[in-house]
């Protein structure tokens, strides 16, 4: 059987391009309140999906803020007690560790991990539960916007649920948002804005035939523990259309789903300009026919409608031109969305400046010998499991000990049959090399997550400033995060 369910019966597919794009609301206060709560979504047509979302909705809100502005959003679990604890993400920010979202550990109501070795007895600090969201409680994160004292670079970011052994399941349900963090550079810029610049989630789902979604994760077990599902929504509708003028827009796109890449192109074999990755603004804009993005990656596209003044475009993914097809980075094939372009000219006074935003220094000058090594593993008697530096997760746990201040090179390996996409908290990072050679044009900047194919190593450079403590670094492949394959850093203080 496929992972997704497919033994179910299934909801019969929409036609497509009917539903208009859904556009989340956007909340730009510095004082911030999310219910996480059931509600009834309108994702395909007819019956609507029983979904758990963040203030009722599918994606939740878009939160929009500025750079250095501290910002504090607390989150009430209203969710029904056997969801269990929660707790929020936000992806891509610089996070203190008590904001950050840790997975927590075993509770009375998770008494038991299936894939991860956790022992018994962990204090709630030890074990970061006592940062959890209980059923029935809250809990306010406060996000300062800040790097190295500074405001952060503005970024494409996304909050999202991280639950140990649950953070699939929950995301699934529908916890998931995205979030914008705008600052003076960026916003300085001639790019398109307003209703030029558009947030767009690309999550897959399977549906039962009354419009239900299905729990495909069960019986799932490293390394074919990748779950697919059969429709892939944006902003949570199936194949929707958007209406645009004749002119350039910004499409910031983010794969929130489980395990499958999108290699994201238009249906007139157009160019367009990538601009930014997860970690913002790029030194320079790279021109392309495809972007290739995996769950948890973000790029951000400058694309001229202008060109196709009163024709219909699809956004697409399709197969790679170049590049390998391991498993778990073979593209889905398909179209995402259609864009209804208005036949009327106008004049567009947006561009695409050859400089975007310089890399930092740090990147440049950072080590070119890894200090650290991780090494992605599969293994088990009889039961396998995901394993980073020949263990599973344990929040008691951290492998590394950067001091904070400082800027350490890291290598990565993946010494499985599986693509994975490896996420580490807390800093952007600089992609130093590929197997020893140096990374495209679209990989040579800052990113917080990193494609690795099999037998692939990868250098990355991270710098260590701001905040003290525990942090994760896992695959975002999310059932590969919950079988196993995340791990910690601890950033302490230089002795
Ligand atoms: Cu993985």
């Amino acid at each position: 059987m496929l992972p997704g369910g497919s033994s179910q019966a299934r909801a019969a597919a929409p036609a497509p391009f009917r539903t208009p794009l859904p556009i989340p609301r956007v909340l730009d206060g510095a004082k911030l309140t999310i219910p996480i709560r059931e509600a009834e979504v309108q994702v395909l047509p007819g019956a609507r999906t029983r979904m758990w979302t963040y203030g009722g909705t599918f994606p939740g809100p878009t939160i929009r803020r500025p750079a250095g502005h501290r910002t504090e959003v607390t989150f009430r679990h209203e969710l029904p007690r056997s969801a269990g604890e929660l707790t929020v993400h936000l992806h891509g920010g610089h996070n203190r560790t008590q904001f950050d979202g840790q997975p927590g550990g075993l509770t009375p109501s998770h008494p038991r991990s299936f894939y991860c070795r956790i022992p018994s007895g962990l204090s709630p600090r030890s074990s970061g539960n006592d940062q959890l969201i209980g059923p029935g409680g809250r809990r306010t994160y406060v996000y300062d916007l800040t790097e190295d004292g500074r405001p952060e670079r503005a970024a494409f970011q996304w909050y999202h649920d991280h639950r140990l052994d649950h953070t699939s399941r929950n995301i699934w349900r529908g916890l998931a948002g995205m979030w914008i963090v705008d600052d003076r550079l960026d916003v300085d810029l001639p790019l398109p804005s307003g209703d030029r610049d558009l947030a767009l989630m690309i999550a897959d789902r399977s549906f039962d035939r009354h419009n239900q979604l299905t729990d495909p994760f069960t019986g799932l077990q490293p390394p074919a523990d990748g779950v697919n599902g059969h429709y892939v929504l944006v902003n949570g509708a199936y194949m929707p259309h958007h209406r645009v003028k004749a002119q350039r827009y910004r499409l910031r796109i983010l794969n929130a789903s489980q395990f499958r890449p999108y290699n994201l192109q238009l249906s007139n074999g157009a160019h367009f300009l990538q601009i930014g990755t997860d970690s913002g603004l790029m030194p320079h804009p790279v021109r392309r026919r495809e972007a290739m993005i995996g769950p948890g990656e973000r790029v951000e596209l400058v694309v001229d409608f202008a060109v196709a003044r009163g024709e219909r475009v699809e956004l697409r993914s399709g197969p790679r031109h170049g590049g390998r097809q391991s498993k778990g980075a073979v593209p889905y094939a398909g179209a995402l969305m259609q864009f209804r372009v208005d036949s009327r000219r106008l004049p567009d006074r947006t561009k695409v400046p050859h400089k975007l935003r310089p890399l930092p220094g740090w990147a440049e000058h950072a080590p070119k010998k890894p200090q650290r090594s991780w090494e992605i593993t599969v293994g088990g008697l009889f039961k396998t499991t995901w394993l980073l530096n020949g263990r599973t997760f344990n929040p008691a746990r951290a492998d590394a000990r950067p001091v904070l201040g400082t800027t350490e090179t890291w290598e990565i390996v993946n010494r499985t049959g599986v693509a994975h996409l490896m996420h580490m908290h807390l800093t952007d990072w600089y992609l130093i090399s590929r197997n020893g050679k140096p990374p495209p044009p679209w990989e040579d900047c800052l990113k917080d997550t990193f494609l690795i194919h099999p037998n692939e190593r990868i250098l990355v450079a991270g710098r260590f400033v701001d905040h003290l403590g525990k942090f994760v670094i896992h695959c975002h492949m999310l059932d590969h995060e919950d079988h196993g394959l995340m791990g910690q850093f601890q950033v302490v203080k230089p002795s």
